[in-house]
């Protein structure tokens, strides 16, 4: 029996991912500089550039950006706020066509994901597999995404980056150094701004300066990190696609001192436990959509009532606000309550979070 020792990853990143999006919404918009910011007002609000759409780049308009900003650099360009039950729907659509493809598949963030894709055997294989994947999210999502394939989920998504938008880049095992000796260290994922600023201190600028470095010195500067940077920096990488299912629920419970049918002192605890999830929420950058409230009787008959919402939330009030309505249909009875329970369901990433902290899982 032949045993398959040779590993395929693929990455899919969409391309300019809320502005696509909107422009699959409004062919109108079509060909012209989109820029899709929180509190645009036409261009002259606070906020930032979540993201623009290449023709808008093209006018040096980016992520992070202020709004402020990108409007003096291109003031004919049509600013929008963002519209996260649309961008989930389609996020939704594109990650159950990449799903049918994988041996093993994990979203990453709203528009990216990796596949583990070995079982093709080889890469001539895996190619016709992109081709195919491709084919199926434009059809199917009106959208374009960029796919790297390589040896390991680094490779993979470095290799995805490099030819953006509507690109296709495949490293083989032996182009791997080639691949990201010359890139600039901050292309290194996981490298962020601290770690970059630390690095060029050192005199090192690119991928290929870090490979190169004494890893005992990085230990020094980084600790365990700077082990880790070493290997990544020289493309090794062992971590797996990790087929997860995430956080699916936040919830709480609260147990009275005493049985009560006092309606302030049960809001009171509501609103106190809303607080507590929506914390826990803002941690993990998720959104809800679903609010449930759980009742136990002084008899311990227990029941459960939930909402769906119209769009994702993140706050507190929205939480505490409608657990209260359902508390209504509740109180209509004689009997105490003995336990509330508050919880959200429908979960949603935010969007990507390029953390240290996150790159260990990856
Ligand atoms: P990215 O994949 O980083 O960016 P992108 O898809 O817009 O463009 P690219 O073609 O380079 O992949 O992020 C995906 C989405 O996440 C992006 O469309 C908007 C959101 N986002 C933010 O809201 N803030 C940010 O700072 C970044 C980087 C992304
Ligand atoms: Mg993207």
């Amino acid at each position: 029996m032949q045993v398959l020792t040779m590993r395929i990853i693929m990455h899919v990143d969409l391309d300019a991912f809320f502005a696509a999006c909107e422009e699959r919404e409004r062919p109108e918009l079509k060909g012209k500089p989109v820029v899709i910011g929180h509190d645009p007002e036409k261009g002259k609000g606070r906020g930032v550039v979540s993201t623009a759409n290449y023709k808008a780049r093209e006018y040096g308009i980016n992520s992070g950006m202020p709004i402020s900003k990108a409007y003096a650099l291109c003031p004919t360009a049509t600013f929008l706020p963002i519209n996260f039950p649309l961008y989930y729907r389609v996020s939704e659509g594109v990650m159950k066509i990449l799903r049918k493809y994988a041996d093993k598949f994990q979203q990453v963030s709203i528009d990216e994901a990796f596949l583990d894709v070995s079982t093709a055997g080889s890469y001539e294989k895996v190619v016709e597999i992109a081709a195919m994947i491709r084919n199926d999210i434009e059809k199917q999502e009106k959208i374009t995404c960029s796919i790297g394939i390589g040896s390991n989920k680094l490779i993979a998504k470095t290799a995805s980056d490099f030819q953006k938008p509507n690109g296709l880049t495949i490293v083989k095992p032996e182009e791997t150094q080639e691949l990201l000796s010359t890139l600039p260290a901050r292309k290194l994922y996981g490298v962020g701004e601290k770690t970059d600023k630390a690095l060029k201190e050192l005199g090192i600028e690119t991928i290929g300066d870090i490979a190169k470095c004494d890893v005992q010195l990085l230990q020094s500067m980084f600790g365990r990190w700077g082990t880790e940077l070493h290997f990544l920096a020289n493309g090794v990488d062992e971590s797996e696609v990790e087929e997860s299912e995430g956080i699916q629920s936040v919830g709480r419970e609260y147990t009275f001192k005493e049985d009560t049918n006092d309606i302030a002192l049960i809001s009171e605890i509501i609103d106190a436990t809303a607080d507590d999830i929506a914390s826990t929420l803002a941690e993990e950058g998720l959104w809800y959509r679903t609010v449930a409230l759980k009742i136990r009787y002084e008899n311990f008959e227990t029941h459960t009532r939930q909402k769906t919402l119209a769009k994702n939330y993140s706050d507190a009030g929205t939480i505490g606000s409608t657990a209260k309505d359902l508390l209504k249909k509740f109180t209509e009875s004689k009997k105490k309550i003995r336990l509330i329970g508050v919880r959200v369901t429908n979960l949603h990433q935010e969007s990507r979070q390029k953390t240290l902290g996150d790159f260990a899982k990856v």
